[in-house]
């Protein structure tokens, strides 16, 4: 059996930044980019050192890393307030008077907060956590909508200490109630209803629900967004509003450890049993911040927008804690991309003149499908930077992405992380590092990326094999909550001292990383080992495909099958002729091993919240298997209902 992975697709293409952007770069050229990476890797301490040293500190460090594998201390001994590095220390300038949050609600109400108007709110709401007992060190749920709200509550906690864990609004009431479970929460955050599609998700029913027949919740506190009718139990739960009453504007923050947690996000591991990922207080701000200024290369006037949901990592780093840590003004959409028409995103842009849109390859395709008539619509000149994250990008979306969305002029930043690194950590700086459509490029200040086979050693250009990294980065993952073994055996055992990330990937002969999909997901076709994407990017590449997504079917044969599940653009209509005509296609870009076995065509695929397509369940539907693993992260059940229904 082939030990590593096979790559066979090849991509030419490649993007300069140009010149115009070059000048107002932070780092502008790739020999600016390789001696700062060198000294980042060579002198981590010296490099994380200075940018720690443009953040607020209590009490400074004494040492920069203390590492005993798998368990890192960053900044130890340092004291530091990530609220009062996100407001306080903007105050004192102009930038007081900057939005800090530009917020539209799916139905179409709009606020603005001011720097010094959302220190105020947090002030106070921190005030009504304390009021509340919520002291330092306890968990706290918070399962909102992504309004203004969700960042007031995170960094309310952080104010005086106390540790979030925010659950996706989209979340059912199970895994609302195995969250606070793992945590031992002792409250929750919640509103009566969110917005989705012109419907209200009945967000605090889901939260009595959870907790029914008793938790370790002591109090709820309640934001009115929807008006929709809710139950409240007397001496459990309070009103959000009425509690402000009571409280003023003036909240000490509470200067804790470097190491201090500051908050727990539960991934849905492979098993089932959601894993409770922590992050801590001085590393993961100190790379949040750095990782935000270099990558989306900041400027003070920028408009700056994450589509991502508050309750999945990207939210966390990107919508709230590294634009405001920069200073910069961060725009927050609460609902979907369609509503009420497929040119949301594009208005919303146009009406705000956004100058920087991060977003998800899942979107991206999607907008594709519906087609370019809605863009065009729209002014998209203020965009001068894009950025994509969360799944592989394929080379026809980054182009479609470049051209319609970001006029030839943008570059674009494919960002590779996880909610376990906490930080973007492969990506390109827009004003040095010359773009490939489909890859993330080269690493990230201070981490050391490679490409190993099974034995640990690292595989030459163009080999796939396993994506790992040889040292610990500041916004690293300390732990799985209360699982020390747990998080020993995932991430760093299998290669001694190395963390595993659970990605394939190769590198080119530039050095240039491609993410091919999770080990798990690796296909074995007659002893060829094949990733996922780049059979998916094949198939992308088809005029007629929106979505594709490829799982194996056990096969006595060859070991695996290639299932293939394909949903096609508005136009399209599918037949077995266009089956034949995919097949080929993916012989002729890849090669005749990766021509799927069977292509079914989908409606939709199912997705996480995130957009992440879930390979496991397709697997389970494409062998015929009812799904019985865990499928409370799906976006939406029908579509898997659907799958198995078009047997
Ligand atoms: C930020 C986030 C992590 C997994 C990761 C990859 C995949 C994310 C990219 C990507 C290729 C990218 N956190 N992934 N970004 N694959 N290119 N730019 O997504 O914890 O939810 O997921 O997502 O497989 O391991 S996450």
């Amino acid at each position: 059996m082939a030990e590593n992975i096979e790559s066979h697709l090849v991509e030419k293409r490649v993007f300069k930044p140009a010149k115009g952007f070059v000048k107002g770069a932070r780092v502008k050229s790739l020999e600016q980019y390789r001696r700062m990476y060198r000294e980042s890797i060579t002198r981590p301490d010296k490099f994380w050192a200075r940018e720690a040293g443009e953040l607020v500190w209590e009490r400074r460090w004494k040492s920069v890393l203390k590492w005993k594998v798998p368990f890192a201390q960053w900044f130890a001994g340092g004291k530091l307030n990530v609220s009062v590095n996100c407001l306080d220390r903007h105050l004192g300038g102009p930038t007081r008077n900057k939005a800090a949050i530009l917020w539209e609600g799916e139905p179409g109400d709009k606020r603005a907060l001011t720097f010094q108007q959302l220190h105020r709110d947090v002030c106070r709401f921190a005030n009504v956590l304390k009021r509340n007992k919520i002291r330092k060190g306890d968990r706290v749920i918070i399962y909102l909508p992504t309004i203004p709200e969700a960042a007031i509550a995170m960094l309310a906690c952080t104010r005086i200490g106390a540790v979030h864990s925010v659950v996706f609004g989209g979340f059912s009431a199970d895994s609302i109630r195995d969250r606070i479970a793992d945590c031992g929460a002792v409250a929750v955050i919640t509103a009566d209803g969110g917005y989705r599609r012109g419907a209200i998700v009945p967000l605090k029913k889901n939260v009595d629900d959870a907790l029914h027949g008793g938790t370790s919740i002591k109090r709820v506190i309640v934001f009115r967004r929807a008006g929709n009718d809710i139950h409240i139990e007397e001496g459990r739960d309070v009103w959000w509003h009425r509690e402000l009453e009571y409280v003023d504007a003036h909240c000490p923050a509470v200067a804790v450890d470097s190491e201090h947690p500051l908050y727990i996000l539960y991934t849905s591991g492979s098993t089932g049993k959601p894993k409770g990922i922590l992050h801590t207080t001085g590393g993961y701000l100190v790379g949040i911040y750095s990782t935000m200024k270099y990558v989306f290369d900041l400027r003070d006037e920028d408009v700056y927008w994450c589509t991502a949901d508050i309750g999945w990592v990207t939210g966390h780093s990107y919508v709230v804690y590294g634009p405001l840590a920069n200073g910069t003004t961060t725009l927050m959409y609460e609902g979907a991309p369609n509503w009420p028409e497929p040119d949301r995103f594009w208005r919303i842009i146009e009406e705000y003149g956004v100058n920087i849109l991060y977003t998800a390859p899942t979107a991206i395709r999607a907008f594709i499908r519906w087609g370019d008539q809605w863009l065009k619509k729209h002014d998209l000149s203020s965009l001068r930077l894009l950025g994509s994250v969360g799944e592989p990008i394929n080379p026809e979306a980054w182009m479609w992405y470049r051209d319609k969305v970001g006029g030839g002029r943008c570059p674009i930043v494919d960002t590779w992380w996880q909610t376990e690194t906490g930080a973007i950590m492969i990506t390109p700086l827009p004003g040095a590092i010359p773009t490939k459509p489909g890859s993330a490029t080269l690493p990230f200040f201070g981490v050391d990326a490679a490409v190993v086979d099974e034995k640990g050693n690292e595989v030459s250009a163009n080999v796939g094999g396993r994506l790992i990294i040889r040292q610990p980065w500041p916004s690293m993952l300390r732990s799985i909550y209360g699982d020390k073994e747990r998080y020993k055996k995932q991430y760093w055992s299998e290669f001694k001292g190395r963390y595993l990330t659970g990605d394939g990937a190769r590198r080119d002969k530039d050095g240039y990383f491609w993410i091919v999909g999770r080990i798990d997901d690796v296909l074995n076709v007659a002893g060829h080992r094949l990733g996922t994407s780049e059979i998916e990017s094949a198939l992308v590449s088809h005029p007629s495909v929106a979505e594709a997504a490829v799982v194996g079917r056990p096969d006595e044969l060859k070991g695996q099958s290639v299932v293939a599940f394909v949903t096609v653009k508005g136009s399209v209509t599918v037949s077995t002729s266009l089956k034949t005509e995919l097949r080929e296609h993916v012989g002729i870009h890849i090669g005749a091993i990766a021509k799927p076995d069977e292509i079914r065509f989908a409606e939709a695929l199912p997705k996480t919240r995130s957009g992440k397509i879930m390979r496991r369940l397709l697997k389970e539907v494409a062998s015929g298997k009812t799904v019985t693993g865990d499928t409370t992260t799906l976006e939406d059940l029908s579509v898997l209902a659907k799958l198995s229904a078009e047997e």
